[in-house]
């Protein structure tokens, strides 16, 4: 009972933290006791963020100023009233593509100047986890530069899958040196694939890292996200088998006893994995070049292990002590 309240506090917690973009909420449509209308406003933020343990600064554009933007969580039948704002401090032309939304694309996706902004309406019909980003052109540098993403959409029949004990949401990305280096982008010169916008940012071996928590025996459910823009993940649990894997986060795309799962990039998928025993579970793209620049996520089962939040650390803070740099005298 303690850790359920534990876990409705962190719910309820979360839901406080997107009060800036979700507010708000009345019966609507058919089933006036189920479905609601959320207000989720987003502003297109241009700016700098820590992007590994030893501080390593990045020039990011950001939904809300972080990377990926907050998750964005509603009811299948729910409808978004949705908005974006591009302050006139920014330099670039944003917008925002929802893939949970069936809407013209033309007239929703467009970017908007520095100065504007854009609302739309969607109805959430299907339930899933879904990506969304930053359509603006050049697409694939707005994307790398962190402009995404996620939107789960709970399904409206709550017994049409096992009931989770523990919930995270892990959007892998690959990111550039350079994020003024279109051409590299194009070229798939990538320099790290990151879960959450951090290099090994849930590695606990690793400076700044911290693994994220489970119990043995509970249901971990995982909400990925492939934003790409370009590298498939194959996503998979070391030492683990994905006990269901569900298409686009779909409870009727079910899979089971799946050890490793290709999501594409624009794609999602639902994993869920009970953790038998304690120990420590590398969740990593089995595509060993981005784990290994990056996209391993240790996943820790222990009997002590605490509630956490749906998407831990970010925007990622990391205590660096502060060391006074020598210059070197010259020769
Ligand atoms: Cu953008």
């Amino acid at each position: 009972m303690l850790f359920v309240s534990k876990r409705l506090r962190r719910w309820f917690s979360c839901v406080t933290a997107l009060s800036l973009m979700v507010y708000g909420s009345q019966a609507v449509g058919a089933d006036p006791a189920l479905a609601k209308i959320h207000e989720v406003k987003m502003t297109a933020v241009e700016t700098e963020l820590v992007v590994d343990g030893g501080g390593m600064k990045y020039k990011a554009w950001t939904f809300n100023g972080q990377f990926p933007g907050p998750v964005v969580r509603v009811m299948e039948g729910d409808s978004v009233n949705f908005t974006l704002d591009n302050p006139k401090t920014n330099v670039f032309p944003h917008a925002m593509d929802f893939h949970a939304a069936e809407i013209d694309f033309l007239k929703n996706y467009r970017a908007i100047n520095a100065g504007e902004s854009i609302s739309y309406t969607f109805v959430a019909r299907k339930p899933g986890i879904f990506f969304y980003h930053c359509g603006a052109p050049p697409m694939i540098q707005h994307v790398a530069r962190g402009m995404f993403g996620a939107i789960i959409v709970d399904p409206k029949n709550s017994k049409a899958w096992p009931k989770a004990d523990r919930e995270y949401v892990l959007v892998q990305s690959e990111l550039f040196k350079n994020p003024d280096d279109v051409q590299a982008m194009f070229d798939r010169k990538f320099d790290y694939i990151v879960f959450n916008g951090g290099i090994f940012k849930y590695h606990p071996f690793v400076t700044g890292g911290k693994a994220l928590e489970a119990k043995p025996g509970e249901r971990v459910r995982i909400y990925f996200v492939n934003a790409g823009p370009n590298e498939f993940s194959a996503f998979h649990p070391i030492g683990e088998i994905w006990d269901a894997v569900y298409e686009s986060g779909n409870p009727a795309n079910k899979h089971v006893g799946v050890q490793t799962y290709v999501v594409g990039p624009g794609s999602a998928a639902t994993f869920d994995v009970i953790v038998e025993s304690a120990g420590a579970y590398p969740l990593v793209t089995h595509s060993l070049t981005g784990a290994l620049r990056g996209a391993i996520a240790v996943l820790v089962a222990s009997p002590d292990a605490k509630p956490g939040p749906l998407m831990p650390h970010t925007p990622w803070k990391v205590d660096i002590p502060q060391t006074e740099i020598i210059p070197t005298p010259a020769p």
